[in-house]
């Protein structure tokens, strides 16, 4: 099992506090025990599920849907397709995710007893439109669902069924694009709806109303928007979509995605959209959304200890870790221990990473520098490790027998950058991504990447050091992150171990 490194800096946490790829987070407390839900899009397994004690130390502990008929995601279904913005709800002793696919099923919910899981087949709910699905029951036992827009609809979450259209409730602030990501909350005397608006780019924030009833009427908050980065410098930008919890002690916590953009004009951020923590005043009876920065002051508790993040996987055990992930399914017998064992083991479906449906494992990218290393055997096909961020933006090294190529691909231009003649043999791949240290001129770019292999003793042996700027979201547009991984792209091939480690800089 693997946990985040958001982590004590002197007395505080640093943010992002679930680092890498992990969007729209949807948060839900159970006594002691925080659950926390992302976005996951074109990847299976899919919604990542995360644990806390402390809302800053999370475990990932499952998928929600990890099973090919939780998660249909048909062979074409683009890159940012997918699984979108779910919400997480603890009620009536059971846990109830609601998510939408835009990609084949729509609006989707799954409940669990156990948020590790299994959670249940989908429920379809044919009758609710619009994305970013919320659900919110009243003391009535009514069930609301409020999707972008903002319009809502009452529902039978154990069956599905809309009971009539959807009405508007609110459409945000006169002026501000895209009302969206609607949470809705009892807390006190009112009913409280919090959305994101502006736009997930760096226009985003966050807006409430309030209102008497769970259907409205709202009054917007005199002071929104409550959070935004919008115009500034601040090394976190493009901040909102949030979740509003409180802790036992009754402090208030708001999660929310932002992202850090590196180099010179515009800024490019590479990592995707991440999950960030930041503390809650209520005054007036209105949410006071705290200093948001990199390096927090300590939340009022104790805080866990570092977790030690694992460096190496080393395949001996069955099945995959939760963080693996794959392109838009993962049949078993592309992508098995079993075969070889202590190895993992690739089958190449489709040709190349272009394709969408290639065979490919990966883990987020979580940290600005790092390094990723695998020994390769392809004495039976070819394959490598890859830099993805879609099918047209990614950078491989592949291996095959006697040589070792570097491809790129930037939209519609391919390239092999590099290649060497290699030693017959398993070969260990290589790739280092380094955060730019400083910015000489406007058009720096965000990190570059080097990409090669290493000699017996050790040595890197770089072939090739390309621009991370095309493998961002500035670049490639859609609403994920960089995904680091191994790859076939033809017969099968063997990876001994993957090891990533973030790099101090
Ligand atoms: C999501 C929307 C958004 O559905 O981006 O940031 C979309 N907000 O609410 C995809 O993550």
């Amino acid at each position: 099992m693997r946990e985040s490194s958001g982590h004590r800096t002197g007395s505080g946490f640093s943010n992002p506090v679930i680092p890498g790829f992990h969007p729209d987070p949807s948060v839900c407390r159970v006594g002691d025990d925080y659950y926390l839900a992302c976005s996951s899009f074109e990847y299976f397994p899919g919604v990542p599920l995360f644990h806390s004690r402390d809302l800053v130390h999370w475990t990932q502990i499952g998928n929600a849907l990890d099973r090919p008929g939780q998660l249909r995601l048909p062979p074409g279904a683009p890159a940012s397709g997918g699984i979108y913005a779910p919400t997480l709800r603890h009620h009536d002793g059971r846990f109830w995710l609601i998510v939408t696919n835009v990609s084949s099923d729509g609006n989707v919910l799954f409940t669990a007893t156990d948020p590790a899981g299994p959670w249940s087949d989908p429920i379809r709910l044919p009758g609710v439109h619009g994305i970013d699905p919320d659900l919110a029951w009243d003391d009535d036992g009514n069930c609301w669902c409020t999707t972008a827009g903002v319009g809502q609809v009452r529902i039978d979450p154990r069956t599905g069924e809309a009971f009539g259209p959807s009405r508007r409730l609110w459409s945000g602030t006169p002026g501000a694009k895209a009302p969206e990501a609607p949470h809705l909350y009892r807390i006190g005397d009112y009913w409280y709806l919090l959305i994101a608006e502006g736009g997930t780019e760096r226009c985003h924030g966050v807006s409430i109303a309030r209102g008497r009833m769970p259907t409205g009427p709202f009054e917007p908050c005199p002071d929104n928007p409550v959070l935004t980065h919008r115009g500034t410098d601040h090394p976190l930008q493009n901040t909102g979509h949030a979740d509003l919890v409180q802790a036992p002690d009754a402090s208030w916590w708001m999660v929310l995605l932002g992202v850090r953009p590196r180099g010179g004009s515009p800024g490019w951020h590479v990592l995707g959209r991440e999950t960030l923590l930041v503390p809650v005043d209520w005054v007036d009876g209105w949410p006071v959304v705290g200093e948001l920065s990199t390096d927090m002051p300590a939340p009022p508790w104790q805080l866990y200890p570092p977790p030690a993040v694992p460096a190496l996987d080393d395949f001996d055990s069955d099945g995959l870790a939760p963080h693996w992930v794959s392109l838009r399914h993962r049949p078993p017998e592309d992508c098995t221990t079993g075969m070889r064992p202590g190895w993992l083991t690739l089958n190449a479906r489709g040709g190349s990473l272009d394709d969408t449906d290639a065979t490919f494992v990966g883990r987020r990218q979580e940290h600005l520098s790092c390094r990723v290393r695998a020994l390769v055997d392809t004495a039976q096909g070819r394959g490598g490790l890859a830099v993805r961020l879609d099918e047209q933006h990614h950078y491989d090294v592949e291996a095959s027998p006697g040589e070792v190529r570097v491809r790129a691909r930037v939209g519609p231009l391919h390239a092999v950058v590099a290649s060497r003649p290699t030693p017959a043999g398993p070969v260990v791949l290589r790739i280092e991504v380094a955060e730019v240290q400083s910015v000489d001129d406007a058009r720096t770019g965000p990190d570059t990447i080097r990409v090669g292999i290493e000699e017996p003793d050790g040595t890197f042996v770089e072939l090739t050091s390309l621009d991370g700027r095309y493998l961002s979201t500035e670049v490639a547009g859609g609403f994920t992150g960089r995904v680091l991984g191994m790859f076939a792209s033809m017969g099968a091939v063997h990876f001994d171990w993957f090891e990533y480690v973030p790099v101090e800089r």
